[in-house]
């Protein structure tokens, strides 16, 4: 009786070691990967008080960004060259775009166009 006891005591403590096992395997190791290749990233842009955070950024080709509008107020995410372009971003909306190709794109929100912001793309 007391062997069944202790067997089913360990098994736990088994069990939660080959967890941690797993969760290392499944979120670690491609994380390490995905440091090792930059280009397949997400960046986050916030919009927050009537300005664009962060206002200029620096990213890799073949990043995505997503806006979040976290203003009360409607805002866009509108590039100057018109090669993306959001719809009015209400409350929480998001918006995303991704950079294929290098260059400085310049963008800014066109119910408040003094509200602007750039993306770098270049390799890194
Ligand atoms: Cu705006």
């Amino acid at each position: 009786m007391s062997h069944v006891f202790s067997r089913a005591t360990i098994h736990p403590l088994r069990a939660c070691v080959v967890l941690a096992l797993v969760v290392c395997a499944a979120f670690v190791m491609p994380a390490i990967f995905a440091a090792a290749a930059p280009s397949a990233s997400t960046v986050e842009v916030n919009i927050t008080k009537f300005a664009f955070a962060p206002k200029e950024i620096a990213i890799a080709p073949g990043t995505k960004i997503v806006w979040t509008n976290h203003d009360e107020t409607p805002h866009t995410v509108t590039s100057n060259d018109k090669s993306f372009a959001s719809k009015g971003l209400d409350t929480d909306d998001k918006f995303e775009h991704t950079f294929a190709s290098e260059g400085d794109f310049t963008y800014y929100c066109t119910v408040h166009p003094f509200m602007t912001g750039v993306v770098h793309v270049h390799k890194q």
